[in-house]
């Protein structure tokens, strides 16, 4: 295997991903690079007064880990700006949201060629690189105007949306365009990759084989799915851990002999959180003999802070959960712990075994690790029901959870209802067919399957069969 160059937005050290509240990103990569000798290059996460573009070499865990500063109006136009303020939205089909500054756009591009600078200099002639996300679709392009003729993957975590809210983005063609300078685009799902092939199809003039090879804007690419899973071994280690069995047991205490429904997210409004607690209420008001016979545990790790709609949204959720609480609280039952700190993931995994209900229910997601490890952390005696929705790309994967519409109250709150009564027999029919699918189609897989696809592109194989 030629020597790996994973790129991403943020750097996120092998040795510490385990305990810090990184997101699926950052697990995954972890676990990527843990067996590669590859360079691992993105941004310090740091901002300093005058761009300098010097590099910072560690090496962690076995990883070469290469970063670089960016300033500080990067971080506003490139990082709040264009990557979280107009493409997360737009992708997770919130054009509601999105905003469209030429600013945010042009510190995008800058951010992106500054990448392309920093990196250019550790690239060796036999070296695959491997590009992730939504902050990076433009970096091919700025590294093969730097000469960089090396294989060029990229995978994108989020979905790719259809193609009449793709075109809402001005420049979206450009955009588009800079994606067929990589020699193989990976997204989550079979509806992401239809997607973009839809888009370059019918508003790029392209053509797209039943094999995958694309042509448009005078390029030739390749496009796949390549759904990312979890290091389920390490994940089920995790959950029986000393310290998962302490925070289980700590958890079942607190239960008092209540049935626990657990959700944990990141606080983004592409995971349904809003609609999640007015479900539950539902619930509530619907089946009398809920009430203080179940509470939902719904951790929200806090992110992207320093964004308005975040905010918003935090304030929504405050709101929202103290509604419900001061309407069906009495002096001994709460009916939603809600909670905003993070915890670790071995703590995390023993609560995860504790919860009856594993609820997973964003509006939309690139695939939903969160589903994945709920499954991975129960008891195989024992275990609990995931209530899945049907916008999470694991859906296409875990059929046999209990499929929900999350735009519908009265579905989520039956299928929780569905879930809390559930025979066991039932109950461990599903799971190990779920289970299953995680430990078959684990992070180690998701990134073989990429890196062989990448390493057996040819380009030439490319540019004749795109054209038949
Ligand atoms: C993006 C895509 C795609 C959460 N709270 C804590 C904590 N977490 C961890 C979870 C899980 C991860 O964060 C969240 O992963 P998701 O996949 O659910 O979502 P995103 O962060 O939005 O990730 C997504 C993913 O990329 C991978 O491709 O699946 O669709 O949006 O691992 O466990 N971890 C710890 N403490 C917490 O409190 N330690």
């Amino acid at each position: 295997m030629a020597r790996l160059i994973a790129v991403s937005n943020r750097v996120s050290p092998p040795g510490e991903a385990g305990v810090a509240s990184s997101g699926g990103l950052a697990m995954a990569l972890a676990a990527a690079l843990r067996e590669s000798a590859g360079i691992w290059f993105g941004w310090s996460g740091r901002t300093v007064d005058a761009y300098t573009g010097q590099l910072s070499i560690d090496r962690v865990g076995g990883v070469t880990v290469a970063t670089v500063d960016l300033e500080e109006q990067d971080r506003q136009e490139y990082y709040n700006g264009y990557a979280n303020k107009t493409l997360w939205p737009l992708f997770h089909y919130r054009m509601d949201l999105a905003a469209y500054e030429r600013s945010f756009d042009a510190g995008y591009v800058r951010v992106n060629e500054r990448f392309a600078d920093a990196l250019q200099p550790l690239v060796e002639a036999d070296d695959v690189l491997w590009v992730q996300d939504y902050h990076l679709l433009p970096l091919a392009r700025e590294l093969r105007r730097r000469g960089i003729t090396n294989k060029i993957g990229f995978f994108l975590h989020i979905p790719w949306p259809a193609r009449r809210v793709f075109t809402t983005l001005p420049r979206h063609a450009d955009l588009a365009s800079a994606l067929l300078d990589y020699d193989l685009i990976g997204f989550q799902t079979a509806d992401d990759r239809d997607a973009f092939a839809g888009y370059l199809t019918q508003s790029a003039q392209g053509l797209v084989t039943s094999q995958g090879h694309v042509s448009a804007f005078g390029k030739q690419s390749r496009i796949g799915a390549f759904p990312i899973g979890i290091d389920t071994t390490d994940f089920q280690r995790a959950a029986t851990s000393p310290t998962a069995v302490t925070a289980f047991r700590a958890m079942r205490r607190s239960m008092a002999g209540r049935k626990m429904i657990l959700g944990v997210d990141r606080l983004d409004y592409s995971k349904g959180l809003e609609e999640r607690l007015l479900a539950y209420e539902q619930l509530l008001s619907d089946r009398p003999d809920t009430l203080e016979k179940v509470f939902l545990l719904q951790i929200a790790t806090l992110s992207r802070d320093d964004v308005d709609a975040y905010q918003d949204l935090r304030a929504r959720l405050d709101a929202v959960s103290g509604r419900i609480n001061g309407a069906f609280a009495t002096v001994e039952w709460v009916p939603i712990r809600y909670v905003n700190r993070s915890y670790r993931r071995d703590q995390l995994a023993g609560i995860y075994r504790a919860a009856q209900v594993g609820l997973v229910t964003p509006l939309r997601d690139g695939m939903n690790l969160v589903a994945k490890e709920y499954v991975a952390a129960q008891d195989p005696d024992n275990p609990g029901v995931l209530v899945l929705s049907e916008f999470a790309g694991a859906a296409a994967q875990m059929t046999e959870a209990l499929i929900v519409n999350p735009f519908s109250r009265e579905d989520m709150a039956e299928a929780i209802r569905r879930a809390l009564t559930m025979p066991k027999s039932e109950r461990r029919r599903r799971w190990r067919s779920l289970m299953d699918g995680v430990a078959r189609d684990s992070v180690e897989m998701w990134r073989d399957r990429f890196v062989a696809a990448l390493e057996a592109v040819s380009p030439a194989d490319i540019a004749i069969q795109a054209r038949g």
